[in-house]
Parts: structure tokens; sequence; C-alpha cells
């Protein structure tokens, strides 16, 4: 007998930098959110919608748990939160340590009380031999809520189609929630946006990427040429900051820019002009008039 459509919404969620957007472009087989070695990347809930011919998997990617410090820190910490009693799964994504630190006790014992089936998710298992897994493994197990442990490394694509299964498993009969062709439920221009971030991200150091907000100011497909005109300003939080972003004589603006332009034009699939503005917005990740224009409020 053939198995009804299933459909739900899936919840991503686990420390900063353990692999979550990565396993989400993974699933999607296309780059949709941005990933960087550093922490803190992901800064919105984010929801793509994967449907094939047996269910419709809504994946929230979310912000990394961590103890904010400040505003900006509380809205991410907040829509990570929020999403976990609200969905029908979660997926809680660990990277392989035996010793569970205090922030993945914390994030342990909110995901027992939510209610919401979780499963656990070793991330990275290309970074270590199969017996400290196992150990990885064995350290979850007391945990006896969790629904069942995969082990994955999303970066290669490794226990992906075993995820998939594990999940639909748990999924109840259910309608499509969004068309079939839907894929992400944010616009080009926060896509743009995100797309410039990363680079600011990779190419910058310590703190400055993270006071870092990029605001798409025009976007307009050029008449009767298959080029798209993009302007867009970087804010960041100090003067010493625009200087170091703008680097020597603009050439790390011009990197920036280069490098940006590149995944647009393959995200848009079309040639790009893409013109970049520095400008300093001081504390505004502290600043809720600021969070609110920069797309950082609910
Ligand atoms: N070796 C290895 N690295 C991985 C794997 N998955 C992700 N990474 C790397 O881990 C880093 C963080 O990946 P992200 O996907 O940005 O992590 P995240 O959990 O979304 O991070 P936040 O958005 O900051 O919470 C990147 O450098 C990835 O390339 C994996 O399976 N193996
Ligand atoms: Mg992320």
């Amino acid at each position: 007998m053939n198995e009804p459509f299933k459909s739900g919404f899936i919840s991503i969620v686990g420390r900063p930098n353990v692999g979550k957007s990565t396993l989400l472009n993974n699933i999607m087989e296309e780059k949709l959110v941005i990933t960087s070695a550093k922490p803190q990347t992901t800064r919105n809930a984010i929801r793509c919608i994967y449907t094939d011919e047996y269910a419709q998997m809504v994946f929230i990617d979310t912000p990394g748990m961590h103890r904010p410090k400040n505003k900006l820190g509380d809205y991410m910490q907040k829509a990570a939160e929020n999403t976990v009693s609200d969905v029908d799964a979660v997926l809680y994504l660990v990277e392989p340590e035996t010793k569970i630190g205090p922030g993945d006790q914390y994030i342990l014992e909110m995901l027992k009380n939510c209610g919401t089936p979780v499963i656990l998710v070793i991330n990275k298992i290309d970074l270590l031999p199969k017996e400290e897994i196992l150990l990885t493994i064995a350290a979850y197990q007391k945990y006896d809520f969790l629904k069942c442990i995969i082990p994955i490394s999303a970066a290669k694509g490794d226990g992906i189609k075993e995820l998939l299964d594990a999940i639909t498993k748990l999924l109840d009969p259910g309608p499509m929630f969004f068309p079939a062709d839907m894929i992400i439920d944010q616009s080009e221009r926060w896509i743009v946006q995100e797309l410039i971030r990363e680079k600011l991200l990779n190419l910058l150091k310590d703190e400055v990427p993270h006071g870092i907000a990029v605001e798409v100011t025009s976007m307009k497909p050029r008449k009767g040429k298959d080029i798209v005109d993009i302007e867009a300003t970087i804010y960041c939080e100090r003067k010493t900051h625009k200087g170091i972003l703008i680097g020597k004589g603009g050439s790390m603006l011009t990197k920036i820019g280069s490098q940006a332009r590149k995944d647009i034009e393959f995200f848009l699939k079309s040639k790009v002009n893409l013109q970049l503005w520095v400008k300093v917005r001081s504390d505004w990740r502290d600043s809720n008039f600021d969070l609110k224009e920069l797309g950082y409020s609910e």
C-alpha cells in the first residue's frame, strides 16, 4: 500500500558553528543560506522548503544558541528558542565531542521540556576516527528523550539520506504547505544582502564582521540588457572598522565586491554591477530602532 503524503516543520538548532546552515544547503542541494568558519553567522530564522514525492519538509535554519551580549544577540537567541515548541521535529546538531559542555547541557534541558520530538545529529564525523564518534554517541545515549542519534558529515553529504528517512518517519500525514517549487521564504534582495555579508565574514578578522550589517538599497535590471544594477550599504560600528573594511587604496572593498558579485551573479543567473558603500552606524547592535530597520526584529 502507498504511504500517505507527509508534511511538517523541522527546526535545526545547536550551538554556533556546528554546521546547521551547511546541513540545510546540503539537504536543499543548493546554496541558499550563508555559512562561515566564524560563529554567529546566521542571524534570522530562515525557512527552506524541501519537497519530494513522499513529503514536504519545511526546515528552519536558526542562529546558533549562545549567551547574548547585545540586543542583536537577544533577537538571535529568541529566534532560535522560539522555533522549537512550534515545530513537528527538532534536529539538534552537535559536534563529535565526548564531553558535553554547559552550552549543550542548557540546550538539552530546554529541548527535553519543549515537547517536540528531537533527533540528535552528530555532524563533522569526517574530522574524527569512528571510535571517537562511537564515544560521542555513547555520551548522548543517556538522554533518553532523544528519538534517535544520526551521525553525518554535512560538508561531505554523508548520512543525509538516513537523516531524511528518520525525519519522514517522525512526520504525520499532511498537506503541502507551500507550492512544490518554492524553496525559501526570503526575498532575492535578502539573499543578496546575506551573500555580501558572507564575504565580510570570510575576509575580515576578529570583532569587525560581527558588527556589520548589509542593506541593499537598490536592485534594478538594466533596460534591454542582461545585467542587474545593485547598490548596497555596509554598516559597521566604528570609524576604525570602516578603515579596515575599505582597506589600503580601497583594496579590501574591491575584494569583497568582486567575491560577492560572483556569487550574486550565480544566484541571480545574470550579470551584476555591484556598488558598495560603507557607513558607520555606532552601536547599531544595541539600538531597537536600528535593529528594526536592518531586519532584525519580529
Ligand atoms: N569538516 C567539516 N566541517 C564542517 C561540516 N559542516 C560544516 N562545517 C564547517 O563548519 C563551519 C560552520 O558551518 P555553518 O554551517 O556556518 O555553521 P552554523 O551552525 O550554521 O553556524 P552559525 O550560523 O554561526 O550558528 C564552516 O566552516 C563549515 O564549512 C562537516 O561536516 N565537516
Ligand atoms: Mg548558520
